[in-house]
């Protein structure tokens, strides 16, 4: 049976289930990590270990469907320091050995955001301990880990054309602490102490077509300029592609596609980091729901592969048993969201046919 066919089949039974027959697929969805890899694309999700826990049919879907992950929490600053100068490594080790069993590659995440810092970090810092702060922080995380990740998220979502600065930057606290050097300090202490993994510039709404997208991509590649002429070890940009489908402005214009030419035109991979589709402002009825946020999926992906430089995809979740936007953006009709590729049985919804139909469409890397 040749792919479509498969997946006409899946389909049915995913119809089925959509109306609420009940049925369930006997087989396992073609695996989108095998998708990818055919065309030598990487394809993963966001990771944390309570899900598995929770869902051991949402751990072999994991493992069916990805070839690389991200910590969702155990890497983030909040996550491995309760206490100044106390780390906790237990979670993220585990993932970290629990993904090397299984061959999947590991995305760091992240080391310097302005959110998700422990209460004792936001005390402490000022213009004179800020930049200590940092180094001790990028030295222990990445210290630990080196050799080990295929990737580090050294710098996360730093742009805001909202903070008015004409560089585009976020008045972060990392910004107003140690200035704009921030970032290149970042980087260069991440190369230091781990040599071999990738270093990238993690950043949302690059996607979107509107003054504020065009605000972003703009201040994006002043950055990535300023940075390279420097010679800061700086290697990819990572997307994250929060996506809403109610958003007539993504993908709005050809901006993001001559904004992946300009990235790539300057060395940088580029990796899909976080995406997912909202549907909390869709229409109730569940069928056309999925359609919609399908479609979005197919547009966004079909697109952004077009561009050979883009590595690797990596959703935000993968099953809606698991997902963020229930608890930060629920539907006001109290219905459960459904902005992932799987459903709250790991079935295949419309979003995984858009997920395969992108990949297959996609040229091939090598
Ligand atoms: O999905 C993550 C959520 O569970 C956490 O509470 C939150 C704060 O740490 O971070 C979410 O993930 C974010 C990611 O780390 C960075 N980009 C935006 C993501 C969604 O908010």
């Amino acid at each position: 049976m040749n792919r479509r066919d498969f997946n006409k089949m899946l389909g049915a039974v995913a119809v089925a289930e959509l109306t609420s027959l009940g049925a369930r697929a006997e087989t396992a969805a073609i695996p989108l990590k095998r998708l990818a890899d055919q065309k030598r694309i990487m394809f993963g999700s966001c990771l944390a270990l309570k899900y598995f826990n929770q869902s051991p049919t949402y751990k072999d879907l994991f493992l069916s469907q990805c070839d690389i992950a991200t910590p969702e929490l155990h890497m983030k600053w909040d996550s491995l320091s309760r206490q100044p100068g106390e780390y906790d490594f237990n979670n993220a080790d585990q993932l970290v050995m629990f993904c090397s069993t299984n061959h999947i590659k590991v995305r760091g995440h992240t080391l310097v955001w302005h959110d998700s810092l422990p209460a004792w970090v936001k005390e402490r810092l000022s213009p004179s301990s800020a930049k200590g702060v940092m180094f001790d922080h990028i030295q222990t995380v990445a210290g630990h880990f080196a050799g080990k990740l295929y990737s580090w998220d050294v710098v996360n979502e730093a742009l805001d054309p909202g903070s008015q600065r004409p560089d585009g930057l976020r008045a972060s606290p990392w910004l107003q602490n140690i200035g704009v050097d921030y970032i290149e300090q970042a980087f260069r202490a991440t190369a230091k102490v781990d040599p071999k993994a990738l270093l990238i510039w993690n950043e949302n709404y690059l996607e979107v077509s509107n003054g504020f997208g065009d605000a972003k991509r703009q201040a994006m590649v002043s950055q990535l300029d300023r940075l390279l002429a420097r010679g800061v070890p700086i290697h990819g940009v990572g997307l994250e592609a929060h996506l809403r489908s109610d958003q007539s402005n993504v993908l709005g214009d050809t901006s993001y596609e001559l904004f992946l030419g300009e990235l790539a035109k300057r060395g940088m991979k580029i990796f899909i980091t976080e995406l997912d589709v909202q549907d909390s402002t869709l229409p109730a009825d569940v069928g056309s729901r999925d359609r919609e946020v399908a479609n979005l999926y197919k547009k966004f992906l079909t697109t952004s592969l077009r561009q050979p430089a883009v590595k690797g995809v990596v959703t935000w979740g993968l099953s809606d048993s698991f997902t963020w936007i229930s608890g930060y953006r629920p539907r006001k009709d109290g219905l459960p969201v459904r902005p992932l590729a799987f459903d709250v049985n790991c079935q295949p919804k419309p979003a995984y046919y858009a997920i395969a139909d992108a990949l297959e469409a996609a040229p091939s890397r090598v």
